[in-house]
């Protein structure tokens, strides 16, 4: 088998966004496209020479065509050894708890997560670091930087690796090994929660529905939840990954999982439900007749995670992205622990979780996760749940409303402006800046705004800095709304506007978060002016 040493040049448009480099599958799939990246991750982590890598991803349209190019380009750049989900099937925790497990010099993980996949959809590749997690702003830059200077990559000339059965073969010098993908992280679950108990509720007439969003998540939440703890067959719905996800939004949100919302409203709903995104790193629960919205999720896990084995010793400290309610911080303010607030995606979590500062991690976009791994992980949030909801004997309704009553209510919502002209969209957010600091003092209806600030952090470990994270409007009566483009889009522009108002009054506590949110709602097109610069009257997605 040759090494071909084939010339190229700089790709335009190849930066890493929130997580890993997203564009419509069939950018991805032009000529040199996909080898120029990984070439470029490869030259930006300074080489693959001995190296072992994790290679897996979400199923998607072009997952293992991908793969197979990957690994002749590892093995071209002299890689020891790859280790392969089967099938090309890896799920983003899964991932990230292998690259630590074994000790490899990292991984590649190919998802474009919730967006929708297929040739007509998205594609995505991202690389994670030796701790497991995605690769900080520094090394980000490092490959940005080899994109932009690339002149050549190397390939192996070889067959396609047969990834369909469980064995180690050889691709030129390299090994690849591949492995089950879900035996190890379910193995790693079994450490952290009481599966005994878990498992003798659901014998005691306990219900569930798990929604897979014909995604990754089908074959470990079957194993898992239907195996190991003895849900009923059936428990687990759109289980086997297709490559479009059935032609859906593999987002575990109440638009995108609508119909398992529905179920868990009606009058015989089984006692809990949740689901997960197209790599199963994000997770959406619900009991019977309520939403817990990821923020709230976030709150209620910190406040009762000592009820699972794996964190009966208490958090070392919790973080938040920026965006993300404030719910969680007054539990860490009872608890007396450490409360992080870190710009959007779970890079940013990495130093506090590997320096021991940080147990539990959390953004509002339904991601939640712990030190076990160092991504977000949508099982494990299901799984602690479940543990907390075992131990505690009681429903999710109770359990959220004796929350609600302890700490206050953080109403919360997200609004979206989907595919807004990329231009309108940067001159909405040039504007908001420049009106900073004129805001403080200015009413919007009953509201006065009391400080404004677009984020900038600077993480506590290692000082690295990020700035221009998202515009923050602080009003006197402690509500506030954040506005941020995505960075996970891959057509024109995405604006989130993070909505939140702190309740305490004990008759106000159940209301409808849209209504509870009403003032917030029009102070912040009052502010921003969205209606005026994107022509939109009214979000595209509320979550
Ligand atoms: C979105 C979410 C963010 C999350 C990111 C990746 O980013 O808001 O919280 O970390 O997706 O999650 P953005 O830049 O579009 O707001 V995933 O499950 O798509 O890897
Ligand atoms: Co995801």
């Amino acid at each position: 088998m040759d090494v071909i040493t084939v010339e190229t040049s700089p790709i335009e448009g190849q930066k890493p966004g929130t997580s890993g480099l997203r564009k419509k599958t069939r950018v991805f799939m032009q000529a040199h496209f996909l080898e120029n990246y990984v070439q470029s991750i490869i030259d930006g982590i300074g080489g693959a020479e001995g190296k072992t890598f994790v290679v897996g991803g979400d199923g998607r349209y072009f997952n293992e065509r991908a793969i197979q190019v990957i690994l002749r380009m590892a093995a071209a750049n002299g890689a020891a050894r790859c280790i392969v989900g089967r099938n090309g099937l890896l799920s983003t925790p899964a991932a990230s708890h292998l690259i630590r497990k074994r000790e490899t010099g990292g991984g590649f993980i190919l998802s474009a997560s919730h967006n929708p996949g297929g040739e007509e959809g998205d594609f995505g590749l991202k690389f994670n670091t030796p701790n497991g997690g995605p690769a900080p702003e520094g090394v980000t830059e490092k490959i940005y930087d080899a994109t932009r200077k690339i002149e050549a990559y190397k390939i192996l000339e070889s067959q396609d690796v047969d990834l369909s059965s469980l064995a180690e073969v050889q691709l030129g010098d390299m090994a690849v090994e591949v492995i089950d993908p879900v035996e190890d992280y379910a193995a790693l679950m079994e450490t952290l929660f009481d599966f005994d108990a878990i498992r003798s509720m659901i014998k005691g007439g306990f219900t569930l529905r798990f929604d897979a969003m014909h995604a990754v998540t089908g074959p470990y939440a079957t194993e898992i939840l239907e195996k190991r703890l003895g849900a009923p067959a059936g428990s687990v719905i759109n289980a086997v990954p297709s490559k479009d996800f059935g032609g859906g939004h593999p987002d575990p949100n109440p638009i995108w999982a609508k119909p398992l919302v529905d179920e868990l409203m009606a009058e015989d709903a089984p006692d809990f439900g949740a689901a997960s995104d197209g790599d199963g790193d994000r997770n959406m629960i619900l009991g019977r007749g309520i939403y817990v919205t990821p923020s709230d999720s976030l709150a209620l896990l910190a406040a009762q995670a000592h009820l699972a084995p794996g964190y009966a010793q208490g958090l070392k400290g919790v973080a938040r992205s920026m965006p993300t309610s404030r719910a969680v911080d007054r539990v860490a303010e009872a608890k007396g622990i450490e409360c992080f607030a870190t710009p959007t995606g779970w890079k940013f979590f990495g130093t506090l979780l590997d320096a021991g500062r940080a147990t539990l991690c959390g953004e509002e976009s339904a991601g939640t996760g712990s030190d076990h791994v160092r991504e977000k992980d949508g099982l494990w949030a299901v799984l602690l749940w479940l543990n907390i909801l075992a131990a505690s004997g009681k429903s999710v309704q109770a359990l959220m409303e004796a929350h609600w009553r302890e700490y206050g209510r953080n109403y919360y919502s997200r609004h979206d402006y989907e595919d807004v002209e990329a231009e309108k969209a940067g001159a909405l957010m040039d504007a908001l800046r420049g009106a900073l600091p004129d805001l403080p003092g200015k009413t919007f209806g009953a509201l006065t705004v009391s400080e404004a600030d677009d984020f900038a952090y600077e993480d506590p470990i290692d000082g690295s800095k990020a700035s221009a994270q998202g515009i923050r409007v602080m009003f006197e009566d402690g509500s506030r709304v954040v506005y941020r483009l995505s960075g996970t889009g891959t057509v024109g522009a995405t604006l989130r506007v993070y909505l939140e108002r702190y309740e305490t009054q004990e008759d106000a506590l159940m209301l409808d978060p849209q209504e509870a949110l009403t003032p917030i709602i029009s102070a912040a097109d009052g502010i921003a002016g969205i209606r005026a610069h994107t022509g939109r009257g009214e979000p595209d997605v509320i979550t």
